[in-house]
């Protein structure tokens, strides 16, 4: 059985600054971008998440339905974050040079 591949693969990232939370789900959930990019994510979603990196700088705190949160990455690198309320939601930003 041959099954499409899904559209939204972790370790494919797509150039993008703005990340929806939707249906329990970051998206898109890897995106790449040049270093001194703010990234903007935005609850949309009924249910409270957080943008939280797993080793790194930025943690949102709770984000409430329409919520913002923004961190601007100064240093190159792949960063890998979750909802620390659903440990599941995996998401990963990648800072080129
Ligand atoms: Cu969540």
């Amino acid at each position: 059985m041959h099954m499409p591949k899904a559209t939204a693969q972790p370790g494919k990232a797509v150039a993008a600054k703005t990340v929806a939370i939707k249906n329990f789900a970051f998206a898109p959930a890897a995106v790449k971008v040049p270093v001194g990019t703010t990234v903007t994510w935005t609850n949309t979603d009924e249910e409270p998440h957080t943008v939280s990196a797993t080793s790194g700088p930025f943690r949102s705190g709770t984000l409430m339905t329409g919520a913002t949160y923004r961190y601007t990455f100064t240093k190159p690198g792949k960063y890998r974050y979750l909802c620390t309320i659903h440990p599941f939601m995996l998401g990963t930003v990648v800072v080129t040079q």
